[in-house]
């Protein structure tokens, strides 16, 4: 069974005008594998998402890194799954530990919002993640289990799902997963699809990795056989994700 590889830059809260189209400019130069080796999506904050589709190469897609859980309406600073389907945007990033630890989200909520960006014909690069406090006490599989059950219990259509395991000891801290400790949660995570979902869905669900990849560890983290690919953070402003896309091969 093969799983394309895929690697998801989230760039955050970051960018000007000016330095989009720089980083933009570095990818649209990068020489990496195939799509059909590798698919890559980038997410940029909302405001710079039409500039990026216009200007990125046609073989990387867009990501929003976000949007509102149900239909647009009375809901002042939030952006609709709706908008994006308008703008062409075909990704969005839910349920990211920032979103769910600094602004609250919980598990219900973001299974909601994965449901309903679905519905509208969105794919979604769904988060889970433990903090240090739960990988301490060893309730990290139990944590990443609930937060995918939020999901399953309201989704259907996994083939439009990557899910993304992101410790948040690891996010943007330098510290790096080991493969080992990547590995075994991934391990864990595509079990508990196979009990509690399907065994195809197991076998053909998407399980990235993110915190702290750079061009120096994706190669090795890559290797390991339930890791399918990456959301990259910081290292996705910077040349080097084109390193880390090669790792695909
Ligand atoms: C985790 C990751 C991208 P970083 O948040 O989603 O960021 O690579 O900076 O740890």
């Amino acid at each position: 069974m093969t799983r394309k590889f895929f690697v998801g830059g989230n760039w955050k809260c970051n960018g000007t005008t000016e330095e989009v189209k720089k980083i933009v400019s570095t990818l649209n130069e990068g020489q990496v594998p195939p799509p059909d080796v590798v698919e890559v999506v980038v997410s940029p904050p909302f405001v710079f998402l039409p500039l990026v589709k216009n200007l990125l190469r046609p073989d990387f897609h867009v990501a929003a890194q976000n949007c509102w859980v149900k239909k647009g309406g009375a809901f002042t600073g939030e952006v609709s799954a709706e908008m994006l389907v308008n703008l062409g945007i075909p990704w969005v990033i839910l349920g990211h530990s920032e979103r769910r630890l600094i602004l609250n989200e919980t598990n219900e909520f973001v299974g909601e919002k994965v449901a309903y960006a679905l519905s509208k014909g969105l794919k979604v690069i769904a988060c889970v993640g433990e903090t240090l406090e739960q990988r301490e006490s060893g309730t990290t599989v139990e944590v990443v289990a609930a937060q995918t059950k939020a999901i399953a219990e309201r989704v259907s259509n996994w083939a439009d799902v990557v899910l993304a395991y992101e410790p948040v000891w690891a996010i943007g801290t330098g510290k790096v997963a080991t493969p080992a400790q990547a590995q075994e949660v991934h391990f864990e995570l595509r079990k508990w699809f196979h009990a509690n979902v399907s065994p195809e869905v197991a076998a053909t669900i998407r399980i990235i990795y993110g915190g702290s990849v750079n061009g120096a560890n994706s190669k090795e983290l890559a290797a390991q056989p339930d890791l399918d690919g990456f959301l990259v953070g910081g290292a996705s402003l910077k040349p080097e994700f084109i390193d880390i896309i090669k790792s695909a091969e």
